[in-house]
């Protein structure tokens, strides 16, 4: 990283998830990520985090960026605000990370990629699974060689939390466990294995009392010749749930890597097995079940801090969002369709 000095975060949207992004905005003031505004259309919402974490609040985000002078706008709306809010921001060339899912389409989220390189405006996604602890440290097992080159991989995340309770609206989704929590899996998929040549997915609805399918099974054949197994449910029934834990199996020609709940890792090489554990610390607001998540945006939001600051795209930048929400869109068509299916492919207009 090269630049230095601080910058202006705005928070925009203050609801459940959020929290997290504030909270994680403070941890990080000493290193010059200053949260400087909140702002939340529900009054309430953006007056109890402006007191709560010291900052003036609003309840429209053109006002706030009138009146304070923001570098880098957080927008943890959900996705049907994406559009525009990016837009908005694009527009007055400031800088901005929309939470996933991206937009509630392809086209919505090529129309938020193709406005910001229309504005010269900075551009991420928070896509925060990656950025996890556990995550990490699997990946720096596999780059540094240890199993060989990946060849199959088996990524699944499987529970059955109540994830109704503190997000309500998932019950009426008309796209729900690809469009929520797939996407996150398999974002996790192209880190592990590279980008995707064809997908094939089955859907369930298992929940009589929720509106869209809860269950999918995903099969896909990277560019590079590996397999992977993508899975994604709220709708298992299991003792000791992982919740909300992504689980991993990924072999290479040189051994294979296992993580299993509660973050332990086994790793085989060489013909021999080690155990290890690479847990998520407990942060002073983090909380079980959700520690590993919450740091995972603790992580998110430096990384898009520094590079934004540096001058440089984030690894979860919008154009490379796409090719997750490619994977999703591709994914709802094979089920839709019982066909395996390419993913589309984004193609810069200017
Ligand atoms: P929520 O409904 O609890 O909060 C959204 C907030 O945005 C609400 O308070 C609402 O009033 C506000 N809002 C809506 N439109 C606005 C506008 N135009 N201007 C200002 N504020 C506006 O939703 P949530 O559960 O916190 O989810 C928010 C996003 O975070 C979703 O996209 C969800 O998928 C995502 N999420 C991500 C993770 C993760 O990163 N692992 C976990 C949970 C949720
Ligand atoms: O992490 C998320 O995106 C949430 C989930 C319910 C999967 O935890 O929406």
């Amino acid at each position: 990283m090269t630049k230095t000095g601080t910058v202006a975060i705005g928070m925009v949207g203050c609801g459940f998830y959020a929290q997290n992004h504030l909270n994680a905005w403070t941890d990080l003031r000493p290193e010059g990520a200053i949260l400087s505004a909140v702002c939340d259309r529900d009054p309430a919402r953006a007056a109890q985090a402006g007191a709560k974490f010291g900052v003036p609040h609003f309840t429209d985000m053109g006002k706030m960026l009138d009146a304070v002078n923001i570098g880098l706008l957080d927008i943890a709306t959900r996705m049907d605000t994406h559009r525009e809010l990016a837009a908005i921001a694009a527009a007055r060339g400031v800088a901005a990370v929309v939470q996933k899912p991206f937009a509630p389409t392809w086209e919505d989220c090529v129309a938020i990629v193709d406005t910001a390189r229309k504005h010269k405006a900075w551009l991420a996604v928070h896509e925060n699974f990656r950025f996890g602890t556990a995550m990490r440290a699997v990946k720096k097992i596999i780059d540094q060689g240890t199993i060989g080159t990946p060849s199959w991989a088996r990524l699944s995340w499987r529970t059955g939390f109540d994830v109704y309770r503190g997000q309500p609206y998932l019950a009426e989704e008309e796209k729900l466990v690809i469009q929520d929590v797939g996407i996150h899996v398999l974002d996790l998929a192209r880190y592990f294995l590279g980008e995707v040549d064809r997908l094939s997915c089955e859907t369930q609805k298992r929940n009589p009392k929720i509106r869209a399918e809860d269950t999918a099974t995903i099969m896909m054949r990277h560019s590079s010749g590996a397999v992977s197994v993508v899975e994604a449910t709220y709708a298992a029934r299991r003792h000791d749930d992982p919740f909300p834990e992504t689980m991993l199996e990924i072999e290479g020609d040189g051994g294979s890597v296992i993580l299993r709940k509660g973050e332990k890792v086994t790793i085989t090489t060489q013909g021999l097995g080690f155990e290890d554990h690479v847990g998520s610390p407990l942060l002073s607001w983090t909380s079980r079940p959700w520690h590993g998540s919450q740091e995972a945006v603790l992580h998110t939001n430096r990384h898009m801090f520094e590079r934004f600051r540096a001058g440089l795209p984030a690894d979860t930048s919008g154009e490379d969002n796409l090719k997750t929400y490619a994977l999703v869109e591709a994914a709802y068509e094979s089920a839709a369709t019982h066909r395996a299916v390419r993913p589309a492919q984004w193609t810069p207009r200017d």
